[in-house]
């Protein structure tokens, strides 16, 4: 395996996706929780908001410099690593990948500009009208980077003739079957993914109430509240366009739904298998063991009713199917989606009740992991996506073993590459843990009071 310049290609390309994909998240998501803050901020003349929303913008600067690097690293991995991939659809997915980058340049121009235009306006609202084209240029840059993953599952937009493309229509191949779905789908998971992050960032300041002051106690309550109920808003929104991708998936890609829920016959009223393991018989079939199953679910997500006919793995051929792990991805990233949900909501119906202390132990210390798992769903969701499509990479039309390059040198760049995303991930979190160890809140509640107090507004 590990002199294997395919499988190589596929880890090294695996293992950048799942370090960009944080930072990517991150960047798509945090423009927008520090918009909504300013704009509670301002309309309440809070600056406990205000506060929050600069806290958290300095933050992210780091994390989108990580971002830019590891894109940079997959630019060039995808033409050194997938070079007959580049060769096919290069030309077919040059706009989407164009307009990606003109996107993030719309970004960072913005965000320069609102950095540095902080209590510059005399209306509040103008700096944060700044914001706007932040967020849009965040989300776009999410938009277009998943049009080309779509045009991966669902290669449209152009005719073959002699193995090469021909008579390209970039905007069909953009706006391709598997585009609204997908991009629905990662730019609201990426939206709930922050707003879990930066709720267990306020669980876990309140967790350690005894060193905290009033101020600070009542700072870290806010961040909470914002960040839970946008977690509970982005919950179930994710849930209800994952429901859309598994219908996108039984109509378009039968056998990958078929590979996440170890759906072997084509039946009706089709049960959801959840959890178990796979035994293998001696003819070549699999009974599954010790899985809960639920009646009629994948019916119901396949089709939205509990008579929809799912088509089963076994209409495949085997060598055009995926590995059947790929279950336990699907079931991860689907517990956790309900997990993340539940949790916001009882914080919210604890806060609106008032029965139960919405700041309980227990309750935070729920919060506080719905941050990290958040994230493994992030994981799970796309080594679903990526490794359910296989054995193509573009489906139908080119297996990943023909896309991937010949070369040996692949090795030696994964342990180089290891190294970076370590020396990375390593520096990123010593920087981000001591700007805001160095730069507590406490210090800057006290400073805004002093100096800015209610003058800003
Ligand atoms: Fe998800 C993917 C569903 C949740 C994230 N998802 C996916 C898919 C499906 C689903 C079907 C595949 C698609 C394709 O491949 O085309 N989900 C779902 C459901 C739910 C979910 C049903 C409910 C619960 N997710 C979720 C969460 C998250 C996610 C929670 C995070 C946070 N996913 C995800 C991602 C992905 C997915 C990232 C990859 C991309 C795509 O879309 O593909």
């Amino acid at each position: 395996m590990f002199n294997d310049p395919v499988m190589l290609s596929r880890l090294l390309t695996g293992l950048t996706l799942a370090f960009h994909i944080i930072f990517a998240t991150i960047g798509v998501g945090v423009p927008l929780m520090v918009l909504a803050a300013e704009y509670i901020g301002i309309k309440r003349k809070d600056s406990d908001y205000i506060l929050l929303a600069r806290r958290w913008t300095r933050g992210y600067i780091v994390t989108v410099a990580v971002g830019v690097v590891t894109g940079t690293a997959i630019g060039l991995q995808l033409s050194l690593l997938w070079p007959s991939l580049m060769q096919v659809a290069g030309q077919t997915i040059a706009l989407p990948l164009f307009m990606e980058t003109f996107a993030f340049f719309f970004e960072a121009i913005f965000l320069g500009i609102y950095l540095y235009t902080w209590d510059r306006f005399k209306n509040p609202w103008l700096h944060w009208l700044i914001g706007i084209p932040v967020v849009i240029g965040a989300t776009l840059s999410a938009f277009f980077i998943t049009t080309v993953n779509s045009f991966m599952n669902s290669p449209e937009g152009f005719k073959i003739v002699n193995g090469t493309l021909t008579q390209i229509e970039p905007l069909k191949a953009m706006f391709n079957t598997a585009t609204p779905t997908k991009a629905t789908h990662v730019i609201v998971s990426a939206y709930l993914t922050v707003a879990f992050i930066l709720a267990a960032i306020a669980a876990f300041h309140l967790l350690r109430k005894k060193t905290l002051s009033a101020a600070e106690t009542a700072y870290h309550k806010k961040a909470l509240r914002l960040t839970v109920m946008a977690g509970l808003i982005f919950a179930f929104s994710t849930a209800l366009v994952g429901d859309f991708s598994g219908k996108y998936l039984a109509k378009y890609q039968p056998e990958k739904l078929a590979a996440a829920e170890w759906h072997f016959e084509t039946t009706n009223e089709a049960e959801l298998i959840f959890g178990g393991i796979l035994d293998e018989q001696a003819d070549g079939s699999y009974e599954i063991k010790g899985a809960v199953k639920i009646p009629y679910a994948l019916s119901i997500l396949a089709g939205g009713a509990p008579d929809t006919e799912v088509i089963g793995l076994n209409e495949f051929a085997k060598e055009d199917q995926a590995p059947l792990f790929v279950h336990y991805f699907f079931d991860i990233m689907v517990s956790i989606g309900m997990y993340l949900a539940a949790i916001s909501a009882l914080f919210i119906l604890a806060f609106r009740l008032k029965k139960l202390n919405p700041y309980n132990k227990w309750l935070l210390r729920g919060i506080f992991i719905g941050g990290p798992l958040a994230i493994v769903s992030i994981e799970a969701g796309w080594m679903y996506a990526e490794i359910g499509r296989q054995p193509w990479t573009l489906y139908g039309i080119m297996r990943t073993a023909d896309a991937a390059t010949t070369s040996t040198a692949v090795g030696p760049m994964l342990i180089l590459f290891s190294l970076l995303y370590l020396l990375l991930g390593t520096i990123c979190t010593v920087v981000l843990l001591r700007m805001f160890k160095n730069n507590p809140v406490g210090k800057e509640l006290a400073d805004d009071h002093h100096t800015r107090g209610e003058a800003m507004f």
